[in-house]
This record gives C-alpha cells, structure tokens and sequence, in this order.
C-alpha cells in the first residue's frame, strides 16, 4: 500500500508498516524540537525507506551488532541522524564494548533520544562510529559515508575472496546500504568513489539517493541540474527508480532488483518530500535543519493519525513488530553463522586464525621477524626506497596488510612485489595491490571503509597531495581507525618539480590533528622502526612522510639507535657526558645534516647534542623525565631543523630558540640549488648553534 494514500482519508488507516514507519517520523521529530536543533525533515521523507530496508532486507542483528557477516547500512546523510538513532532504538541494538564485546543493555535507549545532542548523550548531532554501537561511520561531511561504503564494500570482495572456501561460499556475503543525498551527490568525492566502484563492478554495494531537490539554500535548481541517473549509468552502475519514498511495495521491488544485480553496483534514486507531512514546512528547505515547532508537529502527527500531544511515543507492539522481523532474520543468520565457523576453524585452521586476529585487529605470531637491518651507508638510500623493503617484508608475513596508491605506485614504492600478491580489479578480488586511481580523496574514505572491515589499508601518495584528502584523513583520526597512509616527496628535496610539489605546512598540518601519528623518518633503520610502531597502533591512523632522494643510513655503531624512535625523539649524538651547550633537533632528511654540523662543532670544542625527532605525537606521550633527558630544560640554545615551516617548533626549542625552516613556497630547480638557496647546509646550523651558545638569556 502507498503510504501516500493515507492523507486523501479523513480516517487514517494504520498498518502495523505505517505505524513503524510513522514511529520512526515522530521520535526524530520530537527529538529535534527536544535538542531545538537539528534536521528533522529527512527522517520523516525517508522513514518508509529505512523501514523497508531495515525490516525486510538488511542482514543485521541487533543482538550482535558487529557480527562479522552482518549487512552494513551507512547514513551518508548524517544531518539525518535522528533517522538512524531511531532505527537503532527501535530494533533494540545492543552496545557494544571497546572490545568488541556484546554488552547487556541497548546502545540507544528512549532516554538518549531524548537527549539529542547533549554533553555525552548516545545521539550526537551526527552518527558517530565507537560512540554508538550500529553506527557504522561517522557522517556528517557530506560525501564521505557513500565514498567510506565504497571502501567496506571493496573490504567485503577482499574477504570473500580470501576467506570463502569450498563449502564456505557465503563465509562473507553481506551487502552494503548507503543512504545519501543532493549533498553527497554535489561533493567530488562521491564521483571519484562513484567511478572507482562502477569500475570494480562492486555488486554487493547499494547507494540510495534521496531526491528531494532540496537543501539548504533552497531548490536543488539553484545550483544542480545534472541528470544524476545518466551519470551513473556512465558510471557502470545499475540505476533504479522509486517514485515515491512512501510506496513500501515498490521500494521492495528496488532492493530486489539491487539484490538480483550480480555485476556492477546498484543506484535507487528516491523521490522524496523533506518533511513529509508537516503541513507548512513540507517540500521547502524549512524542513531541512530547524526544528519544526510544536504547532507543525502537532499539524503533521495529526496528518499522520498520531495522537498530537504524545512525545517520544512507541505504540504497542512496535518493539515486537521490528524483533519478529530483523530481529528474528538477523539473529538466524548471525547464528547460523557462527554455528559454522567452528567447522571452517576444523577445516582451514590457518584462514580461520587469520580471521580471528585480524578481526581483533591483532598481528599474526611473527609479523617483525623479516624486517630489515641496513648497514650504515654515507650514500644511503632514499627513505622511500627502504619503506619499501621494509613494507614488502612486512606484508609476507601479514596477508592482510593490503593497499596501494593513487596511480603513484611506482613513485611511492608501495607496491607489494612477493609473488602471487595480485592486483585487485573486478576480476581479482584477492589482489593486494589497489589502483585507487587519482583520487586522493575517495582513497581516504575507501581507506577508512576497508579499516571497518578491519583488514589493514595503506594508501599512498605524494605529500603535497593530502590537501586533497584531509577530510577522509579526518575521519579516520576521528574515528580512530589505524590506517596507514604512506606519503612521499616530502620537501623540497622533490628539487625539479617546484612549488605545486613541494609541501610546506603540511607537517604542521598533520601535527595539528588530534589522534593522528605523524612519522617522518631521518634514515633506513628508523623507517624500519617506524613501521614496527604503525603496525602496532589498534586506535590510531598514522602518516609515514618520506624522501624522494637519498640519505645516508647513519651508523649506529658510532650514534644512538634506531629503536630510539618509539619514543618520538631521541638522543642520536650527544655532548661529553651528556652535557651539551646546545641542542640540534632534526627530522627526516635534515637529521645527517644535524650530524655533519655536530661533527664539526666538535671539532671546534663546541659542545652539541643531536636529537633526532621523528614525531612530535610519540614524543609528547612520553614521561616526563624521558623528555627532559633528551630535551634538557636548562639547555635553552636550541636549534630546530626541517624543511618545512616553523610553525609549532617554538614548543620544542622555545620562543629564543632558532628554527632553520622555509617560509615560502619553495621553488623550481635541482635539489642543490634549492638547498643552496633556502640555506639547507651545515654552515648554517653551525652558525645558528654559535649565536644561540652566545645569546644572553634571562635567568630562570
Ligand atoms: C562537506 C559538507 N559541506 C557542507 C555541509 C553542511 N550541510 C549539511 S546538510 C547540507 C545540505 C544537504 O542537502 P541534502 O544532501 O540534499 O540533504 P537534505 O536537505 O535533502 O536533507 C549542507 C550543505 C556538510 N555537512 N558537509
Ligand atoms: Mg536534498
């Protein structure tokens, strides 16, 4: 029946459906006008079709909602949230631990409804992963949930691929939802991730556009006239259409279609009215992100047969209704499951333990054992170069560390080269080594989606390129998901290809982010230990930030080790007994230009220590005794190092120390010219160690 229907009545008839459907209108209604913010309209437009897929189609159990095999539903829409918090109120999903965990009580209780948008409330202004147990990504920035749906579909087809056997064909099967709008559809990243999964021929995704021509300055027509479902057809997907959001039947029939669609993805444009049912507010962007008022609630529930002055109201029956139907289907499937998994433990012991610690986002017994040691070497090598071999004996001995570039590859050294790694592609979804393309963007969010299926991303790129994908990379850290993201040509060292290419602030940038790691390696031996501690991290997303050109592999016979690094900064030439005058702090390809200037110092009598920083957020987590050991607070000559802007190094050397940085865009020429022109040598470390000893200091 079209729900539709129901306004030509003057009696309104109501189906256990519409009931449901009409519950999940009124709890966000009254959960926007309980916060006086929010987005209420898209909840009441969108109702049936959550509904309709959640009750009759997703594979979710509320019991367990992160059951491996479960269907992923993704709000992309996340204004929306009310929508999604009424789902999971309404079918009783349960909490979940940090651990994975299934908790007694429910994630969403009526309370937190009522709690919209509160200090701690379960339901903040928009779906927060680990917040709220059924929250599969956080959303909010438009574009990002259908482009992170891309990446957990692309997780689901490297699963399959690999754990699926004879007998166990449907190991993992789930599909993936997406539920997104004119917002979604406008931002760029849709199109990359669009393109990339047209590409993929990704069948078990699902994108359902809300076609309601409205946002928030008015009608889509003031800025959007392109015809979406050509495009998608351009696209290689699967375009369906329902022409009325309330029409239960016909949105059945999309999701079918979707669910009988075996080679490429699905798109089911959904025309829809925000705020359906309000009287006054109905079909206008009014509806979009204000609460309705209690007048035009009043209006609307009377529109819906609903009893006017009831507030978070559930009828009877409601809380069965959703337990006979995805409750019911979801916890067979869940336990028809696991029933079988000890069987696939019996006959694939090995994949069956892959699983296991994969999915606990543990490492396999051994993982370090091939990682290189590089012998000491004025020459060197480029951290780029010793990144790869350390990445590929890594990858040998942990199948699912998989990833790849933005058509970067072989300048990011990346690639995993052991044999039968593959390429993933539509016709080779166990491939290890992914083309994202060039689109750093939609990369960033793939690389969350494929992190929430808890396999290990790394995607790469040149440095200078991250401007592009700082929302995804964003939203990792937010949801603290240990991606890797692995970034070459990291300074001016690029040489030649001049300003466009060479990154400035970006390691402020990244410094500048909560929950983010940020690696910048001086030589081989610390790329090897910088890799050890990123494959270590469960919570948070680290960027590896390394060289284009050669440096020396410092000997670590004659200064500090390596392993120092863990630390964030560590002591690598000192003073005699560890009494220095002054301070020499350097990263990445600056450090052995640190050292040349120590050497020489020494030589003069003067007495120096070199530390090597490699990242500032290792660092700072350190006691503080360990950071006063290396950074002595009575040493106040300082000098900081790096190619790259000064900003934050006043926190390492003080606001009279001195920074050797760059405060221009770089330019265009071969790195020794450049390193000539922006004063990149020992002279100058040298000379700025000399006027820091001589500087006159108040006492402390
Ligand atoms: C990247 C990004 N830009 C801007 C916003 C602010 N914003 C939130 S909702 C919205 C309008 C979205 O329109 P639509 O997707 O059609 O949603 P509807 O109004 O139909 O619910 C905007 C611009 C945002 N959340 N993310
Ligand atoms: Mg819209």
């Amino acid at each position: 029946m079209s729900i539709a229907t129901v306004f030509s009545s003057s009696t309104v008839p109501q189906t256990m459906d519409l009931t449901c459907v009409n519950t999940i209108r009124t709890l966000s209604m009254d959960g926007v006008q309980a916060a006086n913010s929010g987005h209420p309209g898209t909840p009441m437009a969108l109702a049936p079709v959550a509904y309709c897929l959640w009750q009759q189609f997703l594979r979710f159990d509320p019991q367990d909602p992160v059951w491996p095999n479960r269907d992923r539903f993704v709000l992309s829409i996340g204004h929306a949230s009310m929508l999604l918090y009424s789902l999971l109120h309404l079918t009783e999903v349960r909490a979940v631990s940090k651990d994975y965990e299934t908790l007694g009580e429910v994630s969403v209780p009526l309370d937190s409804l009522k709690a919209f948008r509160q200090l701690d409330s379960r339901c903040p202004g928009h779906p927060e992963y680990r917040w709220t147990s059924g929250v599969e990504t956080t959303t909010g920035p438009l574009g990002q949930g259908v482009a992170t749906s891309v990446g957990i579909a692309i997780g689901r087809q490297w699963l399959s691929a690999r754990y699926n056997r004879p007998g166990f064909e449907d190991l993992f099967d789930f599909n993936v939802y997406a539920l997104c709008g004119d917002g979604c559809m406008m931002e760029g990243i849709s199109s990359e991730a669009a393109s990339l999964a047209g590409h993929l021929r990704l069948s078990n995704l699902c994108w359902i556009y809300d076609n309601n021509h409205i946002t928030i300055e008015g009608n889509t027509s003031l800025a959007f006239t392109e015809d979406v479902a050509t495009r998608f057809i351009g696209y290689g997907w699967n375009v369906t259409r329902v022409g009325d959001a309330n029409d239960l039947e016909m949105l059945a029939r999309a999701f079918r279609t979707f669910q009988s669609t075996k080679d490429r993805p699905t798109l089911i444009i959904v025309d829809s009215h925000i705020g359906y049912g309000a009287p006054h507010k109905q079909d206008t962007s009014g509806a979009h992100g204000e609460p309705l008022g209690e007048e035009e609630i009043r209006l609307a529930k009377r529109n819906y047969g609903w009893p006017e002055d009831k507030k978070f109201y559930v009828p009877d029956g409601v809380y069965d209704h959703f337990r006979q139907g995805i409750g019911k289907r979801g916890k067979q499937l869940r336990d028809a499951w696991f029933a079988r998994i000890g069987d696939y433990r019996k006959q694939y012991p090995e994949l069956a333990e892959e699983l296991f610690r994969m999915q606990h986002r543990q490492l396999p017994e051994g993982w370090d054992r091939d990682l290189p040691e590089f012998p000491a070497d004025p020459k060197g090598l480029a951290t780029r170069e010793s990144s790869a071999e350390v990445l590929n004996a890594a990858a040998k001995n942990i199948p699912w560390l998989i990833g790849g570039a933005a058509d970067l590859a072989p300048s990011t050294k990346t690639r995993i080269t052991q044999e039968g790694a593959g390429d993933f592609s539509a016709e080779n979804y166990a491939g290890r080594n992914f083309h994202f393309g060039i689109r750093e963007h939609a990369m960033g969010a793939i690389l969350n989606g494929m992190s929430l299926v808890k396999v290990r991303p790394f995607g790469a790129g040149f440095f200078i390129f991250v401007d592009y994908m700082r929302g995804s990379l964003r939203l990792s850290a937010l949801m603290e998901l240990p991606v890797i993201y692995v970034f070459t040509h990291d300074s001016i060292g690029v040489g030649e290809d001049g300003p466009t290419h060479q990154p400035i602030e970006h390691l402020a940038h990244m410094r500048a982010m909560p929950g983010l790691i940020t690696i910048r390696p001086a030589d081989a031996n610390e790329v090897r230990e910088a890799w050890k501690v990123i494959l270590q991290l469960h919570h948070e997303p680290a960027v590896l930030v390394l060289t284009r050109q050669a440096v020396p592999t410092i000997d670590r016979t004659k200064y500090g080790p390596a392993s120092g690094l863990a630390r964030g900064a560590y002591i690598l030439a000192d003073a005699p007994g560890g009494n220095p005058e002054v301070i020499l702090i350097g990263t990445g390809s600056e450090v052995s230009l640190c050292v040349e200037a120590y050497e020489q110092l020494k030589k003069e009598g003067v007495r120096a220590r070199v530390v090597s920083m490699p990242s500032w957020e290792l660092f700072d987590v350190q006691d503080k005794s360990y950071r006063e050991s290396v950074l002595p607070p009575h040493v106040k000559a300082r000098v900081s190092v790096e190619e790259a802007s000064d900003f934050g190094w006043s926190k390492y050397t003080g606001s009279e120390g001195h920074n050797v940085c760059i405060e221009s865009f770089g330019a265009s020429a071969p790195l020794k010219q450049l390193l000539k022109k922006f004063g990149f040598g020992s002279e100058r470390i040298i000379a700025a160690a000399k006027s820091q000893i001589a500087q006159p200091r108040a006492q402390s």
